[in-house]
């Protein structure tokens, strides 16, 4: 299996986050991808490629205009502002506050396009952004040029950011961006089956009104877990998306066998959807060592989950989401594209 990466991950690396109150050193940083491409290396998965460079218009397909202008300049203007460190909100558009008038401040702002403190930009996080989602691209391309699976080690990740707003250490969705890519090449049908451990809200708000994606994710229950706004299992689409949205949320403590069990449901569903392509949102946070995360995976479960998904027998591009347990990442993570191949 081909991976493609870049360096570039290394200009995104926060200063620190908030967790409980606290003011800690973030948990998605550089190190988390070093280490994954470290083990790729251990266990000769197949060539490391550099991504190519896609123009502007593949990210405003799945996100407004002014949201991916707000990201270009973000810290910019808070530099501007005054500020020196991570460009962090600190108030949010609540439910019937107006968002029809953008403020010019950069805090205002801020309250319009975030919906938590969990993603700091600094001033080269940007071009890390625009090449994480290069990542993802190149991998579909080399989908769509025949490869039976790709891995996209994206770094910062996605599917916590929808179609306006950013958070949950991610700001461009590479899952939504790379379905829509593969629907304007002419794909009629694409499926999303997201493993990460937090719901993939991000991805769910961009594709909910439609037909032409099916979002599958299996995850902490919103009830006790982040994102909590989102992510039960009554969320089924709306509109001409009624019937395409398929949410698992399982209880703090779930292990392989509950996680299977949604595993196998979210296959049949993707199955008789019958996708062109299929796209695994990989997050390898359900691990039971996980510092933010609640599931009890275990190293060796990691390889058996693609005997699942390989039978679906889609073409697959896996693109890297969360997972913060670092000594164990870089294991878990190429065990389940290990698993994918059939090399267990
Ligand atoms: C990203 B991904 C508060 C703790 C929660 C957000 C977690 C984001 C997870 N700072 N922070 O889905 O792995
Ligand atoms: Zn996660």
């Amino acid at each position: 299996m081909k991976t493609i990466y870049s360096d570039d991950h290394h200009l995104h690396h926060a200063a620190g986050e908030f967790v409980f109150g606290d003011f800690v050193p973030a948990f998605e940083k550089p190190e988390r991808a070093d280490l994954v491409l470290g083990r790729l290396g251990e266990v000769a998965l197949g060539p490391v490629l550099e991504p190519k460079i896609y123009p502007r218009e593949k990210l405003t397909r799945v996100h407004s205009d002014a949201f991916v202008t707000f990201l270009e300049t973000a810290y910019d203007q808070w530099e501007a502002a005054g500020r020196t460190g991570d460009v962090l909100p600190f108030s949010w558009r609540a439910a019937r506050m107006r968002t029809d008038k953008v403020p010019t401040h950069i805090d205002g702002q801020l309250a319009v396009y975030s919906f938590d403190a969990g993603a700091p930009i600094t001033r080269t996080s940007w071009q890390a952004i625009k090449s994480s989602a290069n990542v993802a691209l190149t991998g579909a391309e080399l989908i769509e040029a025949g490869e039976k699976a790709v891995f996209s080690l994206c770094r910062p990740p996605g599917h916590h950011s929808g179609y306006d707003y950013f958070g949950g250490y991610c700001y461009i969705n590479n899952a939504a961006v790379t379905a829509q890519h593969f629907l304007d090449n002419g794909a009629k049908r694409i499926a999303i089956l997201d493993i990460d451990y937090h719901h993939g809200n991000g991805t769910q708000d961009i594709l909910y009104e439609r037909s032409d994606v099916l979002f599958t994710s299996i995850h902490g229950d919103p009830n006790t877990e982040y994102p909590f706004l989102l992510g039960y299992d009554d969320e089924s689409g709306k509109g001409e998306g009624e019937g395409f949205n398929f949410n698992y949320p399982l209880p703090w403590g779930s292990d392989y066998e509950a996680w299977g069990a949604a595993n196998d449901d979210a296959s049949k569903h993707i199955e008789k959807y019958d996708p062109d392509f299929l796209i695994v949102s990989l997050g390898v946070d359900t691990f039971k060592d996980d510092p933010i995360s609640q599931f009890k995976l275990e190293n060796d479960d990691y390889l058996r989950i693609c005997e699942r998904i390989a039978r679906i027998g889609k073409p697959t591009l896996f693109l890297m989401e969360g997972g913060y347990a670092v000594a164990d990442i870089g294991v878990n993570a190429v065990n389940v594209l290990l698993g994918f191949e059939g090399r267990v």
